[in-house]
């Protein structure tokens, strides 16, 4: 006879390797990427745990009857509904950490590439424009003498502070908790951190307090010299204030990693020669990917084997 499987749902995509750790160790249902729970109800009182990639809402986890763990692939997991989980005693992970390096390295790519326009000088190289038509234009803006303003020092904010410093540039912060811990200048106030930089940074994740935050007063505040970078989630910009901004020179340059529909992007965006746009790539090398694909299957095996959680996020209780 052979043993019975703890059930695991894997709503949409989902990494490869975890994919292929987690059917070798729990009987897998995964359904079509986009669509609904179209399950019977058999199947989903079978479920107990879930892997997914930030999808998982409240009437998802009420249609599964006896759920216990959701393990998301990414650190942000705006798209579970932690604290309708944590409610029902079912318990969320995620992947901090692991991809600290990868986002903080890649952030730092995307702002030497948005104030130094080398996507655009790469281009004119391939289509032979610098044999044809002479030197690439030079860069209005550098970075060198700048002073940056991280939104969000936690843990991805802090590498990237880290990794600013050689560059002999200032820097400042704002997190809605001062810390005690670092070298870097507070402000009380988003706005008084787009005041005092001229380079903001947003590291922060998607929640109902940062909705939209970087707004015009924000984009005005950070000036004509400005050059904004979003490596944490597109819901935290004003789009419409942003390619206003970006239009009529209210500030210098921006560059986005995240998107706030994404993967659609506004038709503006894309007349807009002072913005540099990444597809979500910050975390997406193999081997940070391998990591994050680890760990979500490292936290089911963990909990289904002697309740063990290795990543839990704060809204859902920790089993001591
Ligand atoms: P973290 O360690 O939890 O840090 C979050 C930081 O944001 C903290 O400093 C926090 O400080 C601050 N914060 C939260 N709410 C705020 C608010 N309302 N106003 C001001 N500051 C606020 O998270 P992390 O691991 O660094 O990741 C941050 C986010 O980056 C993730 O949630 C995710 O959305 C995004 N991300 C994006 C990518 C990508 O591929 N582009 C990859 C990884 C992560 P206080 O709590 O003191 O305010
Ligand atoms: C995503 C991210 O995980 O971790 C996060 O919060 O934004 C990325 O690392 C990745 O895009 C998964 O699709």
């Amino acid at each position: 006879m052979t043993e019975q499987k703890i059930t695991v749902l894997v709503p949409g995509r989902m990494h490869p390797r975890a994919l292929e750790r987690l059917t070798a160790a729990f009987d897998v249902v995964q359904t079509a990427p986009g669509a609904e729970l179209e399950l019977t109800d058999a199947v989903k009182a079978k479920i107990a745990g879930v892997a997914t990639t930030n999808r998982m809402p409240a009437d998802w986890i009420d249609q599964l009857p006896n759920l216990k763990v959701i393990a998301n692939f990414g650190v942000g997991y705006d798209g579970v509904n932690a604290s309708h989980a944590g409610t029902k005693g079912i318990f969320v992970t995620n992947t901090p950490d692991v991809l600290n390096d990868e986002v903080a390295d890649t952030t730092i790519g995307l702002l030497i590439n948005t104030v130094r326009r080398l996507p655009v000088a790469e281009t004119y190289l391939r289509e032979g424009r610098w044999e044809k038509e002479g030197a690439f234009a030079l860069t209005p803006l550098s970075l060198k003498g700048r002073h940056v303003g991280l939104l969000g020092l936690g843990r991805i904010g802090l590498e990237i502070a880290k990794r600013l410093e050689p560059f002999k540039v200032k820097i400042s912060y704002h997190t809605r908790t001062q810390r005690a811990d670092v070298p870097y200048t507070y402000a009380p106030s988003l706005l008084d951190l787009a005041r005092s930089v001229d380079t903001l940074i947003s590291i922060i994740p998607a929640t109902p307090q940062t909705y939209k935050i970087i707004n015009a007063d924000v984009l005005a505040a950070l000036g004509a010299n400005g050059v904004f970078i979003n490596v944490g989630r597109g819901t935290s910009v004003d789009d419409e204030a942003l390619i206003a901004a970006l239009k009529t020179n209210v500030i210098a340059a921006a560059g986005l990693d995240v998107f706030y529909d994404e993967p659609r992007i506004p038709a503006g965006f894309f007349d807009l020669p002072n913005l540099s746009m990444l597809p979500h790539v910050a975390s997406a090398s193999v081997p940070t990917r391998n990591d994050m694909a680890d760990l979500v299957v490292d936290n089911l095996i963990g909990w289904f084997r002697d309740g063990t959680l290795l990543t839990p996020v704060p809204e859902t209780p920790v089993k001591g």
